[in-house]
């Protein structure tokens, strides 16, 4: 097993003392430990905000760029390397709000990667403004008179579009935690954590009030059953369901699509293509190299 420590980093930690987060990146490092993942094998991937700091703080390979776009970056470094764990980190602002979109349509494609949102319900690096999983009527630092719509339905959403582990778990629970994020990683497959983390600084509830509403998913509940599972993710915002929501084997996945086309070798194996060919495919795409559509459209004469 690989030791604990060997994920260490010598960053100057910049979250508030006591941060839930604290519990996340133990429990991440954790996990990679018990998966005998080392550090040259993984690579952590985020954008902008106190969640997407996780890589700061954890030896492995890193990428953190814009605010909102991890997922197109973590679905590159896949396609480039996929013997890389390739594992993103980030706040529900940068992922459900600005990069919602590409995290929509990455449940379709369905890369092998696996995604930890730290939804403390908050922008929290901005000094607290509503985020996307923001209750409706919870003021904020921005809005004074509460927000004024319903929160984003992620997970739903997620198992509406048939990804295939989607689970949530609570930064309090540090074994169960560790546990839940092993069987994410694991996954063959897109992989959704979302993890209730209390904002200690700018959050709308003490983390108590978290606490008790972290209820563990019965044991009666079939994860492999889709609309059970869309029913549990919606029980939100009165509980937070803790645990697997929905999990089957993986449906076909994005690297295996891409690699039909390249001889099933990654692309870091493949050859730079002939830079004639490139220029011949650009002056393709010249508009005076398609005169039809410089034609006046008929209808407007
Ligand atoms: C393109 C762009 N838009 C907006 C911002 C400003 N910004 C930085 S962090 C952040 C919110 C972060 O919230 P979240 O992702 O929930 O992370 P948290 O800090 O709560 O962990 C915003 C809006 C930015 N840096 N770049
Ligand atoms: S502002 Fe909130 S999320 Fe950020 S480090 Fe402090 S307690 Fe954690
Ligand atoms: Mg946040």
């Amino acid at each position: 097993m690989i030791p604990i420590d060997a994920f260490k980093t010598t960053a100057e930690n910049q979250w508030c003392p006591g941060c839930p987060n604290f519990g996340i990146q133990t429990a991440l490092k954790r996990a990679l430990s018990a998966l005998d993942l080392a550090p040259h094998q993984v690579c952590l991937v985020s954008g902008i905000g106190q969640a997407a700091k996780t890589p700061h703080y954890i030896a492995a390979n890193v990428f953190n760029g814009l605010h909102g776009r991890s997922i197109p970056a973590a679905i590159g470094i896949h396609i480039a390397n996929p013997a890389l764990k390739t594992i993103v980190t980030s706040g529900d602002g940068c992922i459900y709000g600005e990069g919602g979109n590409h995290l929509l349509h990455a449940f379709r494609r369905n890369p092998d990667i696996t995604v930890i949102v730290h939804d403390n319900q908050i922008y929290a690096l901005t000094k607290g403004q509503g985020s996307p999983t923001t209750r409706r009527g919870e003021t904020t630092r921005m809005q004074f008179d509460g927000v004024a719509i319903d929160p984003s339905q992620m997970l739903a959403t997620a198992i509406v579009h048939d990804c295939t582990f989607v689970a949530r778990g609570y930064a309090g629970d540090l074994e169960g935690l560790s546990a839940l994020l092993q069987r994410a990683i694991a996954h063959r497959g897109l992989s959704l954590v979302d993890i209730i983390q209390p904002c200690i600084t700018w959050g709308n509830h003490p983390v108590e009030w978290y606490k008790e509403r972290a209820i563990p998913i019965p044991d009666d509940h079939d994860p492999t059953h889709r609309n059970q599972a869309i029913a549990l993710a919606l029980e939100a915002p009165d509980a937070f369901p803790i645990g697997v929501l929905y999990e089957k084997p993986a449906r076909e996945t994005f690297g295996a699509v891409y690699r039909q086309q390249t001889a099933g070798k990654p692309l870091f194996e493949l050859q730079a293509l002939d830079p004639g060919i490139v220029r011949k495919r650009l002056a393709a795409l010249r508009i005076d190299a398609t005169p039809s559509f410089r034609e006046p459209y008929k209808g407007a004469q």
